[in-house]
């Protein structure tokens, strides 16, 4: 295995023997073998395209492979390995079609040469494909450049793809993103594809990841309605109880309407915090609260909530089993030994009776007190309140604007965010969405004229809200760059969703951002140059030299 795609990748090189995140070298092996034959498909299916042929099953797969792949989705060899036949079954579908519509129009068998994954084929298996997957990771590229922009780029790809999923879910597509995915996946094949092409297709990518952002927004906020200030008990109730975790808020809805009377209390873990702000999802009385923090410390939360848990999507860290038992995923995610609640049929709800069951039979989980989060302050929401945050500013009381958004890990060196958040003058907002905001949002940070000194935006994928307000106040001020705002940005990073949301900041201009605790693993030294020196990005110094240079 070779794998350097997250945050937290060993010595900061790669996980070469097993992955920090827990994931076994089969695995790994098993997931490039995907990525691999997932090019192969996205080949046939765009030269279909040109045929006009289009197979929406094709499309969706591409996403859901790449997903599958992110950080903390999928940690079963079978699963990963089922998506591989598939993806192979797929690819010879529509390369069928593809060959037939070809002959048909030029009245000759088409007989160009076709890149390795198009058409590798063996009497496969688990175990062919890790063989194969361990010859065609990240390693293959032997130029140390090309290899990191073309990782760079595939990160940036399953961020994407990810976001379409999430969207795809709310049933909201947009073929134009699906196909780009698919293109940048086929030219990272080439040999001769040159560093600038390889740049300009990471550029597009933060172009689609604004537009995927965009379509996510609508399908949630056209579903649940746009999200309101709200505020979330993080205590628990002494009944039968579900932790929900992960992005998926559809899972949450449905399973929200078949505990409806059954006496059991759903709460949200980590990244699932956010849907309490959604009108459509805040009516239902049961969804009681919040517990624990990020995903990280899931391993200590899950064990101590008590009542059953379901993921959702990333983040899963692999279960420890005093409490494997009662843990569920549904979904692309996945761990071998964790029943798997299956995907809807027919276009009718998932079946999680198995998660109520085992919620009933474990009984009331104990009462603990906590306290109110506040949240909420999604873009609609902001722009009811622009006018009190702008007389702030106008008045001096606001000063500037810190975004810190992004994700959380495992690494102490992210109690620089907490400290950070801490020593901010308090003339400062902090703008957060993602689940970084869980190294600050319970300091009691206080307000300014009643605005929060942390205004939660919501998941990840939100972020688009933190650019849509960003991109209103500088129309507000006649300015005629993003720049010129109060506004500095401070993220934090682990998975690939995070790389398809800082794509997205560099395509909307944004500059001079602080990328952190550490910058990523698969820029080589070449291309962190570029990157460093194109967008001024740097990384984290210490708290009071990064406050002092922010703020001047
Ligand atoms: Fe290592 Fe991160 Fe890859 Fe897991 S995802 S194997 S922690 S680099
Ligand atoms: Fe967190 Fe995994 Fe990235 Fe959606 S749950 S932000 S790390």
């Amino acid at each position: 295995m070779f794998c350097y795609q997250c945050q937290e990748a060993a010595r900061g090189i790669a996980c070469d023997i097993r992955g920090i995140c827990g994931k076994e070298p089969e695995v790994s092996d098993l997931q490039d073998m995907l990525i691999w034959v997932t090019k192969g498909l996205s080949y046939w299916n765009l030269k279909a395209k040109e045929y006009g042929i289009k197979d929406d099953e094709v499309n969706l797969f591409v996403a859901e492979a790449l997903f599958a792949t992110i950080t903390n989705v999928n940690f079963s060899a079978k699963r990963i390995s089922q998506m591989i036949d598939k993806a192979i079954e797929l690819r010879d579908r529509i390369k069928e079609e593809f060959l037939k519509a070809y002959e048909k129009k030029h009245g000759k068998k088409f007989n160009e040469k076709v890149p390795e994954p198009a058409d590798w084929s063996t009497p496969g298996g688990m175990s062919v494909y890790e063989l194969k997957g361990a010859e065609v990771g990240v390693l293959l590229d032997k130029n140390e450049d090309i290899r990191s922009l073309k990782q760079f780029l595939i990160y940036g790809l399953k961020g994407v793809a990810a976001y379409a999923d999430h969207a795809y879910i709310l049933k909201h597509t947009n073929d134009e993103i699906l196909y780009f995915i698919q293109k940048g996946l086929v030219e990272t094949l080439r040999n001769d594809i040159t560093a600038d092409e390889l740049v300009g297709l990471i550029l597009e990518t933060g172009k689609y990841a604004v537009e995927v952002m965009a379509l996510l927004d609508k399908a949630n906020t056209s579903t649940y309605g746009h999200p309101e200030i709200t505020k979330v008990y993080t205590g628990t109730y002494n009944t039968p109880a579900i932790l929900v975790s992960g992005h998926d808020l559809l899972d949450l809805e449905e399973l929200l309407k078949q505990t409806e009377g059954t006496g059991i209390k759903v709460y949200t873990h980590g990244e699932m915090l956010p849907a309490h702000a959604y009108p459509e999802l805040k009516k239902y009385k049961h969804l009681a609260g919040n517990f624990g923090n990020s995903w990280w410390k899931q391993d200590k939360e899950f064990e101590e909530f008590g009542g059953a848990i379901l993921m959702t999507t990333n983040c899963l860290v692999p279960p420890k089993e005093t409490y494997k038992d009662r843990v569920f995923t549904t979904g692309l995610v996945g761990f071998d030994g964790v029943t798997h609640i299956p995907n809807r049929v027919d276009g009718k709800p998932k079946d999680f009776s198995p998660v109520i069951q085992k919620a009933l039979e474990l009984g009331p989980i104990p009462e603990r007190p906590g306290k109110e989060l506040t949240i909420g302050f999604a873009h609609d929401q902001v722009s009811k309140v622009l006018d009190s945050v702008l007389e702030a500013v106008k008045a001096g009381k606001i000063k500037k604007f810190f975004v810190m958004a992004g994700c959380d890990g495992r690494h102490s060196s992210r109690e620089y965010y907490t400290e950070f958040a801490k020593k901010l003058p308090n003339d400062t907002v902090i703008l957060t969405a993602g689940c970084a905001k869980y190294r600050y949002n319970k300091l009691d940070l206080g307000d300014i004229d009643g605005i929060p000194r942390v205004l939660d935006a919501g998941q990840c994928n939100d972020s688009y809200s933190l650019a849509v307000t960003a991109l209103k106040l500088k129309e507000i001020l006649g300015l005629d760059d993003i720049n010129e705002l109060p506004i500095e940005y401070n993220i934090a990073w682990y998975e690939q969703k995070a790389v398809a949301v800082l794509l997205a900041l560099l395509y909307l201009g944004v500059r001079k951002i602080k990328l952190g605790p550490t910058l990523p693993a698969f820029l080589s030294p070449n291309v962190l140059k570029v990157v460093a020196e194109k967008f001024n990005i740097s990384t984290i110094s210490d708290v009071e030299n990064d406050i002092k240079t922010m703020l001047a």
